[in-house]
C-alpha cells in the first residue's frame, strides 16, 4: 500500500489532518488501534476556540457545530462564596463555543467517510520504520494478516501513550513533565447546565467545574485525590462535594441525575520536543499534554494540524522544505503559551495537598486580583479564547 502521508490515530489531531490534506489532494491513510465506536464513546473536551472553529469548517466539518453549538462570551471564576465574570467579548471582542470533542470527532469521521478516504480501525502493533529518512514504512497487523505502508511522511497524531513519540531516539528527544498530586472526577449527567455560562470554583475542599454539552446535559467535575477510584464515588457523594464547592446560588441549581459516564483523569502537563524527526511529525497529545483547566488539549491539536498542515501543502505544492523545517519550532512555540495557561490556571484554582500558609494566602491574593482587575481578566480572556496561530 502506497499513501502520500500515513496518519497515525484517528483522534481529532488525526482524523482533521486528514480532511485538510484531502482538501489539498494530498492522499493519506490514518492507521486507528481501536474501533470507531470506542473512539465516538470517549468523553473528553468541550470548548472550542474560534481559531478551531474556523479550522473545522475549512476542514468541511464545522457545519452542525455552528448549528448545535452554544456560543459563549464569559465564563465565571467561584471563591469566597461569590461569582466574578469574565466577560471576554467586553474584554478580548471574542468567544469560544462549547461543542463537544465526541461531536467533533463524529462530525469528521462522516466527512471522511463520504470522500471515501481510508482508515483503518482495529490494526495492532503498528511499528514506524526509517523514520529519519525520506522514505518511511509503517508496519502494522490488520485481522491477524501483517501489512505495510510506503509513504513519504508519518504524521504521528496517536495521543500520549501512542507509539510515534517513543520512536523518535531518546538521544534526540527532551521532556519536560509536571504531575499534579490530584485528578478530576468527570461526571455526565443529563440535566440542564447550573448556570448559562461555565464556572470555574475554588474551595478550600478543593476545585470543581460546571460546564455543559447542551442545553440538556452537564459535564461536571471534582478535584479528588490521585488515588481515588469511580468506585469511592458513587452519585450522591459525588453532588454533595459539587455543591460544598460552589457558591450558594450556583450549588442551589445543581440537580442531580444518574451518571451517563463517569471517570478519573490525573492531570499533568507535558511537552516532548522537537516535534519533527526527518519524515516524522508529531501532532496533538503524541507531542504534549495540558491539564484540562484551561480546556487547551482539544485547540492545541487543532493549532499544530493547521501549522503540519501548510507546512504539507507548501511542500506538495511547491516542492519547498520550509514549512516542514520550521514546523517544530512554530508549533512549540503556541504549545508553551498553552501549557503556561494551563500551569496558571490549575495553580490558581486547585487546593494543593502540600500548600503552605503562605501558598494559600498568595493564592487567594492572585483570586483577589483576578476580581478586581481588568489587566488580569483580559490577560485570563485573551488567552481562554485562544491566542493568535
Ligand atoms: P487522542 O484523542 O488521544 O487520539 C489519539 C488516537 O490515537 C490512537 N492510538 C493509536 N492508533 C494506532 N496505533 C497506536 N499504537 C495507537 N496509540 C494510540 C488512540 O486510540 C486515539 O484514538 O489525541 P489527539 O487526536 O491529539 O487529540 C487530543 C485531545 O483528545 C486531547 O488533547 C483532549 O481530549 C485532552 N482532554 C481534555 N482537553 C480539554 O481541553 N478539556 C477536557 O475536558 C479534556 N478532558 C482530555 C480529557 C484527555 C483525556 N485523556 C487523553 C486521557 C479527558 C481525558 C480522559
Ligand atoms: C468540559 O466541558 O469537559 C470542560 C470544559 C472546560 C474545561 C475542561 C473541561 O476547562
Amino acid at each position: 500500500m502506497r499513501t502520500q502521508v500515513a496518519i497515525i490515530g484517528a483522534g481529532p489531531s488525526g482524523l482533521l489532518l486528514g480532511q485538510l490534506l484531502i482538501r489539498d489532494g494530498i492522499s493519506n491513510v490514518i492507521l486507528e488501534r481501536r474501533s470507531a465506536a470506542y473512539v465516538l464513546g470517549r468523553v473528553r473536551a468541550g470548548i472550542i476556540e474560534t481559531g478551531t472553529a474556523a479550522l473545522l469548517d475549512e476542514a468541511g466539518a464545522g457545519a452542525r457545530m455552528h448549528r448545535e453549538g452554544l456560543i459563549h462570551d464569559g465564563i465565571e471564576i467561584s471563591f469566597g462564596g461569590e461569582h466574578h465574570r469574565m466577560d471576554f467579548r467586553r474584554l478580548v471582542g471574542k468567544s469560544v463555543i462549547v461543542y463537544g470533542q465526541s461531536e467533533i470527532t463524529r462530525d469528521l469521521m462522516e466527512r471522511r467517510a463520504a470522500c471515501g478516504a481510508e482508515t483503518l480501525y482495529e490494526v495492532e502493533d503498528v511499528a514506524l520504520h526509517d523514520v529519519a529518512g525520506a522514505q518511511p514504512k509503517v508496519r502494522f497487523r490488520q485481522d491477524g494478516v501483517a501489512r505495510e505502508i510506503d509513504c513519504e511522511f508519518i504524521a504521528g497524531c496517536d495521543g500520549s501513550h501512542g507509539v510515534s513519540r517513543q520512536s523518535i531516539p531518546a538521544a534526540v528527544l527532551r521532556s519536560y513533565e509536571r504531575i499534579y498530586p490530584f485528578g478530576w472526577l468527570g461526571v455526565l449527567v443529563e440535566r440542564p447546565p447550573v448556570s448559562p455560562e461555565l464556572i470555574y470554583a475554588h474551595h478550600e475542599r478543593g476545585f470543581a467545574l460546571c460546564s455543559m454539552r447542551s442545553p440538556t446535559r452537564s459535564r461536571l467535575y471534582v478535584q479528588c485525590r490521585l488515588e481515588d477510584q469511580v468506585s469511592d464515588w458513587p452519585d450522591e457523594r459525588f453532588y454533595e462535594e459539587l455543591r460544598l464547592r460552589l457558591a450558594p446560588g450556583a450549588a442551589a441549581r445543581v440537580h442531580p441525575g444518574p451518571s451517563l459516564e463517569k471517570s478519573i483523569t490525573p492531570l499533568r502537563g507535558c511537552v516532548a520536543e522537537p516535534m519533527r524527526y526527518g519524515s516524522l511529525m508529531l501532532a496533538g497529545d503524541a507531542a504534549h499534554v495540558v491539564p484540562p483547566t484551561g480546556a487547551k488539549g482539544l485547540n492545541l491539536a487543532a493549532s499544530d494540524v493547521h501549522y503540519l498542515w501548510q507546512a504539507f501543502a507548501g511542500y506538495f505544492r511547491n516542492g519547498s522544505r520550509a514549512g516542514l523545517e520550521a514546523y517544530s519550532e512554530r508549533a512549540l512555540r503556541r504549545v508553551w503559551k498553552a501549557e503556561r495557561f494551563s500551569w496558571w490556571m490549575t495553580n490558581t484554582l486547585h487546593r494543593f495537598p502540600e500548600s503552605s500558609g503562605f501558598d494559600r494566602m498568595a493564592q487567594r491574593a492572585e483570586l483577589e486580583y483576578l476580581a478586581s482587575s481588568t489587566a488580569a481578566q483580559t490577560a485570563l480572556a485573551e488567552n481562554y479564547v485562544g491566542l493568535p496561530l
